[in-house]
């Protein structure tokens, strides 16, 4: 799913980029140079003081060490027969007397040698030039951050990897397709490269301005969205080398003691997920490592009265809240409804129960609201726990929580039964209230918004396609059929939309309303931003027919691509499709590495690369092993994973 805060409609500004080093919270690595060169004169010149005064201490052999068991402490010598006040204090006579006085002269001597050798070091410092000093304050920075990192990258402990099969190879049966695949990876080899020439550490790539891009939905601060987004797909197109290259500015650089505040959904699927995926097809640590800390940073935007997490999260306050769009103040469906998959594959992966925890209250807390006709409201009030606008759809700020239903019975190696049920009711009560068929035949899936059907389908709603399929087998009263039929509807006519266009790339929404159908009506509906749902629903019906028109649709879409949308320093959306000459948006979008290219690449090779009945892919194309285990096995006892 994609909420507006993604779209440029949605009026939210972006926040300016932090292009100043990280910050550390240590406050010895956080204090400026100069500050540091101000404190070392005054303590200096404190020393000095202190130093001088000794000489004008009173006589000290008026007071008397006495050792109280605990510490040792200097205490005046008074009569405390003669009306002492202080209880506290003692006298010493007699032949201890002498031992007393030599201890005591032993650490006056100590004390002017200590003194000595602090002013003696305070006036070496003086006499170092100021670059001199700066680089030891840079040096001791250094050492600060180091031993913050490697503290950072302590080990999770280790849990049985799951069955992996299919990590390699989908070599094509016959020449064309190998072509095929091979245009696609040189279009990802394109992708990368630029992004690694002009956007490096950046989230996204402006490839006609040729510099780094961001927005919101990342916070403040340069997290190499793309980078960790793309890993995946690397991986599996066998581009070893920018694999490495990813990983090592993961390792290095990719730091989440950040103050920004990010959205909880993106940064779960894109980097949670893009991390997990790259944990299990390399089996490198330190992508499980850092999928974790980022998980930790994310609970407390769980900390609402309801469990139902706020939609952004400041990563180094953990403060919470809401995007000011949203209906009364409420969370996303579609955002806090696509979490379970990542988060049970964290408690999986670390025994900790807390993350399956956090994403089961959010399902039973669902479990327990009355839905109007049956079909859940986009909107949720995580203070009050009402619903906002009965606004639903399949499209965007519904989408992924349905997807996420599935395939939590999916992943859970189809025990999961509550998940199965909960996907089914819903798709029920989707089919009744929001599936249409247009006059000239095309099924569409419409939205409802306070007791209407709005006959408009989102490019985002067109995954459904593949999801109907996806759900036909274990489908209730064995409908497996229809809903490979209702798949291949969906994929026909998300098919249209793209070819009654001048690019033959489809737009953001289109309508059915009278003669007009599965074309955007309004301008600002008519852009393609290099999105994968259309493609994505191609693979899914290819996988589950084999009908060769998926793989003829998904080649028409790469050649569209490549022809509108690639430039010289990468891909860029196009802001109207419906004009031949394409005016380009300069956005390079992480999601367009992570799925469209992956799905496409997938489309083009064979069954054997990521078996479905194997791997679940999570709503960012990210693919996670099935766990074979019951899905209460994670709450009730982490040590049996
Ligand atoms: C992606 O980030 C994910 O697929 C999400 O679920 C929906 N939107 C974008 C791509 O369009």
């Amino acid at each position: 799913m994609t909420t507006p805060a993604l779209l440029p409609l949605s009026g939210r500004r972006i926040p300016p980029l932090n292009l100043g080093p990280p910050s550390f919270p240590h406050h010895r690595a956080t204090l400026r140079l100069s500050e540091k060169f101000i404190l070392l004169l005054i303590l200096s010149a404190f020393i000095t003081l202190c130093f001088g005064a000794f000489f004008f201490l009173p006589d000290s052999s008026k007071h008397k060490r006495f050792d109280l068991g605990l510490e040792d402490v200097l205490i005046p010598h008074v009569d405390a027969g003669k009306g002492a006040k202080n209880p506290g204090v003692f006298l010493i006579h007699g032949p201890d007397e002498h031992r007393h006085r030599e201890e005591e002269e032993r650490l006056r001597n100590k004390i002017r040698a200590d003194h000595e050798k602090a002013l003696e070091e305070a006036k070496e410092k003086l006499k170092k030039s100021r670059e001199e000093i700066q680089a030891e304050i840079q040096t001791e920075k250094n050492k600060v951050v180091q031993e913050m990192k490697t503290k950072e990258k302590k080990p999770v402990p280790a849990a049985p990897i799951p069955n992996l099969i299919g990590t390699h190879g989908g070599d094509p049966e016959d020449n064309d397709l190998r072509e095929k695949r091979e245009k696609i990876k040189e279009m990802m080899k394109h992708a990368w490269d630029n992004y690694r020439i002009y956007g490096w550490g950046h989230n996204e790539l402006r490839p006609i301005a040729r510099k780094g891009h961001s927005t919101n939905i990342f916070g403040s601060s340069q997290m190499g969205a793309t980078i960790v987004d793309a890993l995946d797909t690397l991986y599996i197109m066998g581009l070893h080398d920018e694999f490495r290259d990813g990983q090592k500015w993961i390792e290095n650089n990719l730091d989440f003691s950040v103050n920004s505040e990010v959205s909880v959904f993106e940064v779960n699927i894109r980097f949670i997920g893009g991390l997990l995926a790259a944990y299990y097809l390399s089996g490198e640590e330190i992508f499980k490592i850092k999928a974790v800390q980022l998980a930790e940073k994310l609970l407390p935007a769980f900390n609402t009265p309801t469990g139902i997490p706020w939609a952004m999260v400041n990563l180094k306050s953990g403060v919470g809240r809401n995007w000011g769009w949203a209906s009364a103040g409420s969370s996303i469906l579609a955002e806090f409804g696509t979490l379970h998959m990542e988060f049970v594959h964290l408690s999986y992966l670390t025994g900790n129960p807390i993350y399956y925890k956090k994403v089961m209250h959010i399902r039973k807390l669902l479990q327990k609201m009355d839905r109007p006709n049956g079909l859940y409201p986009n909107y949720l009030n995580p203070r009050t726990g009402r619903w906002g606008q009965y606004h639903t759809s399949v499209g965007g700020l519904g989408d992924s929580f349905y997807e996420y239903l599935l395939k939590a019975w999916l992943m859970s190696d189809k025990t999961d039964h509550e998940a199965r049920k909960m996907y089914d009711d819903a798709i029920e009560a989707i089919e009744k209230h929001l599936i249409r068929k247009s006059r000239g035949g095309l099924t569409f899936i419409g939205e409802w918004k306070n007791g209407h059907l709005e006959k408009k389908m989102g490019h985002l709603a067109c995954f459904a396609g593949g999801m109907f399929v996806l759900g036909a087998d274990g489908s209730r009263m064995d409908q497996a059929g229809h809903y490979l039929e209702l798949g291949a509807e969906i994929a026909r006519t998300c098919h249209e939309s793209y070819d009654r266009t001048a690019l033959k790339l489809g737009p953001e929404s289109f309508k059915f309303d009278g003669a007009v159908e599965a074309v955007a009506v309004r301008q600002a509906e008519k852009y393609y931003i290099l999105r994968p749902e259309v493609i994505e629903t191609y693979w899914y019906l290819w996988r589950f027919t084999h009908d060769p028109r998926y793989r003829e649709w998904g080649w028409e879409a790469a050649l569209a691509i490549e022809k509108y949308c690639r430039v010289n320093g990468g891909f860029s959306g196009v802001k109207d499709v419906y004009s031949s000459t394409p005016t380009h948006d300069d956005v390079q979008q992480s999601f367009f590495l992570a799925e469209t290219l992956k799905y496409l690449y997938l489309l083009f090779s064979s069954d054997d690369l990521l078996p479905l009945d194997h791997w679940v892919f999570n709503t960012e194309a990210h693919p996670l092993p099935v766990l074979h285990l019951a899905n209460t096995t994670l709450s009730r006892n982490p040590a049996v994973r």
